[in-house]
């Protein structure tokens, strides 16, 4: 990867999930030679309605993560996305250049409009073209997500290709999504054919970036197993999809492989295995949320750095809108 960019949206607390399949690794992406860009994506968020106070609060709260999970502004650029206009521009563009049928088969538009789409906002019917914009208003090579993001990646990448045939250039890049690693999908406590998700209603089925040590360690001993011990190799777990889970968040926690977690425990019962898992999560969880806390008592200061990196992205995206409003045709005389 050259140029890497992702996003969070700030509409709620995050989960282990979001810290395994996100942002684990985006702070494992800054290496020398890689750019890397993240936002907090508030104008993602606003597609379903936030209290003002609590976007406020929950924007900060996700930059505080990004931080504590080793995103080191110095390295990347850290920002809230409205602070950028350019993101809101680019997107008004390629609202013009998807197409109606590209939105309306989108899974995740499915999901969170359900049966009612006559009263979801226009807003989240056009998120994946925002989406895109985000991503190619820094013309970014790359894009670290979970597997539930695959689709509208590849939406970004028709959305590429579409704006450079109908202008006839070769101006945007077509964009590679990066889903690598144990946790790309992370799921719930309580049903492991679902994602681990913030707007699960159920607080048991995730463990929250801020749940304290006791709270993390019973949500494990209560999460969903079967009643048989851990198999002997990976493909014991084919048919299990809640001890296939845990194994994998192990793996993740451990930085090693389902297949070494399975060599170590197998035979084990979860009732000594999930033990192992709860000290494992807390002691890689309890020092972040430490940090966040540490961080989130400066709001000043969390809003300094997303203002510094607001800037800094302005700087990447200004130039590529200048050409994007001249390819279009757009007059830009003063
Ligand atoms: N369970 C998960 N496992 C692995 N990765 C995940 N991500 C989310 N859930 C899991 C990844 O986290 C990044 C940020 O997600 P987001 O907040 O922008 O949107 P989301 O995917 O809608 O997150 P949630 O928690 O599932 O929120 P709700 O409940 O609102 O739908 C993305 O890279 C995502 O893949």
């Amino acid at each position: 990867p050259t140029r890497v960019f992702s996003g969070i949206q700030p509409s709620g607390g995050l989960t282990l999930g979001n810290y395994l399949g996100a942002l684990k690794r985006f702070a494992e992406m800054q290496k020398d030679g890689v750019e890397t860009i993240y936002c907090v994506v508030d104008m993602h968020a606003i597609t379903v309605w936030q209290d003002p106070a609590k976007l406020r609060q929950q924007t900060r709260e996700i930059a505080a993560a990004f931080l504590a999970a080793g995103v080191d502004p110095a390295r990347s650029i850290l920002f809230n996305q409205s602070q950028v206009t350019a993101h809101a521009e680019l997107a008004w563009i390629f609202n013009c250049v998807a197409r109606m049928g590209w939105m309306n088969r989108m899974t995740q538009w499915k999901d969170k409009a359900g049966k009612n789409a006559e009263a979801a906002s226009l807003g989240l019917f056009a998120y994946p073209a925002l989406m895109a914009a985000d991503i190619l208003a820094y013309r970014a090579t790359h894009v670290p997500v979970g597997e539930d993001q695959k689709q509208h990646v590849e939406l970004t990448r028709d959305i590429a290709i579409k704006f450079n045939n109908d202008f006839g250039v070769n101006f945007f890049p077509v964009t590679e999504p990066v889903i690598e690693g144990v946790a790309t999908r992370v799921m719930s406590l309580r049903d492991g054919t679902k994602k681990m998700s913030k707007s699960d209603p159920s607080d048991q089925s995730r463990i929250n970036m801020t749940d304290d040590a006791d709270t993390i360690t019973q949500k494990i001993r209560k999460a969903k197993t079967d009643p048989e011990p851990l198999p002997d190799s990976i493909e014991g777990l084919k048919e299990r999809p809640e001890a296939r889970n845990l194994v994998n968040i192990y793996a993740a926690l451990s930085r090693s492989t389902p297949e070494a977690v399975v060599a170590e425990f197998a035979g084990a019962q979860f009732g000594a295995f999930k033990p192992k898992l709860a000290e494992l999560a807390v002691s890689v969880m309890a020092p972040i949320s430490d940090e966040m806390n540490r961080l989130m008592a400066d709001p000043a200061e969390i809003d300094r750095i997303l203002g510094d990196g607001a800037d800094r992205a302005e700087a990447l995206a200004r130039p590529v809108l200048d050409e994007v409003h001249d390819i279009v045709g757009m007059i830009r005389s003063r």
